[in-house]
């Protein structure tokens, strides 16, 4: 009998960019180790957060998409048809394409870190929509990026629904935010969900399920570091933990040392205690006002916002 063999974990490669080797190193050894939810999407991560989206304790998603099913023709009053629509972290690009019939852009411009996945969702919805122009963006939008010639200058509507907002501590959401609207253009906007405080143990669930998708997906970020940075994470030594922290108004994720190990990657290596976390997403939580705010403070102009009945989520439109 051959069994499949288990491939060993290979150590001392790093696939990543230097920077980005940079980037994952320095959080790893900090004090209080931490790295980027965006290492959460390889190909797999990708998977899993769709996976996420089917769970009964993860609303966002549902909620969204029913407030987009019952007001999406106000909000395609809002932004007017023919637009050049900019999808930010677009997935598998199936929210933007839900509003397509209604909101008929143009142009539509998915961007997204994991490249293989973004490029599968979007030449299968050229199939569906081909009177739509359609120009894939693999890029970390997160920091400074620049939209290509390609990406018409008329009417741009940055489409970020999903809470990925939540993603940002409150002042780095309004930097970004003000980044966005500088790139607008005349008559341009924002389309932006947000997912509004509620009854924590609510909010636990969403983020700690019962069958342990959104474990698999945490832990999941222990083998895309191993194939960024060359680790040797051993996923087994390690356990998802998230929860509410009400004075920060945000879900917290780490991973969690079960026993205390050793990681090493080339040009780095750290001890953790049994115990010791990884701090690895945050997803701030807001109030209707207090996001209204936060789009004011980036300078946006609020010309719509949509709820579901019991106050879980929010869609707001708001003018460059
Ligand atoms: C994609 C950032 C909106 O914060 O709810 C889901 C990611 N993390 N479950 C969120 C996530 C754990 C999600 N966002």
């Amino acid at each position: 009998v051959v069994s499949p063999a288990i491939p060993a974990i290979p150590l001392g490669i790093a696939h990543a960019a230097p920077a980005i080797v940079a980037e994952i190193s320095a959080g790893l050894l900090a004090p209080a180790a931490h790295t980027s939810p965006k290492y959460l999407y390889d190909s797999l991560g990708s998977r899993l957060f769709e996976a996420i989206c089917e769970l009964p304790e993860y609303y966002p998603t549902r909620t969204e998409a029913a407030i987009f099913a019952s007001h999406g023709a106000e909000m395609a009053d809002c932004i007017g048809t023919g637009a050049t629509l900019i999808d930010l972290g677009a997935g598998n690009c199936a929210k933007a394409a839900s509003l397509f019939p209604l909101l008929q852009p143009a142009q539509y411009v998915p961007v997204d870190i994991a490249r293989d996945f973004l490029n599968e969702a979007v030449s299968r919805l050229r199939q569906r929509f081909p009177a739509i122009e359609m120009t894939a963006l693999a890029l970390d939008f997160s920091g400074h990026f620049e939209l290509p010639a390609a990406v018409r200058a008329q009417r741009r509507t940055f489409f970020y629904p999903g809470s990925s907002i939540g993603n940002f501590a409150p002042h780095e959401a309004i930097a970004f935010l003000r980044r966005l609207r500088g790139q607008a253009c005349a008559d341009g906007g924002l389309l932006i969900g947000v997912d509004l405080i509620k009854d924590s143990a609510v909010l636990d669930a969403a983020y700690d399920d019962a069958i342990g998708v959104t474990a698999a997906f945490n832990l999941n970020m222990l083998r895309h570091l191993n194939h960024l940075v060359g680790a040797d994470f051993d996923v087994g030594q390690w356990r998802h933990r998230a929860f509410f922290n009400a004075e920060e108004s945000r879900i917290e994720m780490h991973l969690e040392a079960r026993t205390a190990l050793t990681v090493n990657w080339p040009g780095g290596q750290r001890d953790f205690a049994r115990g010791e976390r990884i701090h690895t997403e945050d997803s701030y939580k807001y109030t209707r006002d207090s996001f209204a705010e936060l789009l004011r403070d980036a300078g946006f102009a609020e010309d719509g916002v949509w709820t579901d009945a019991a106050g879980w989520f929010a869609v707001f439109h708001a003018k460059a």
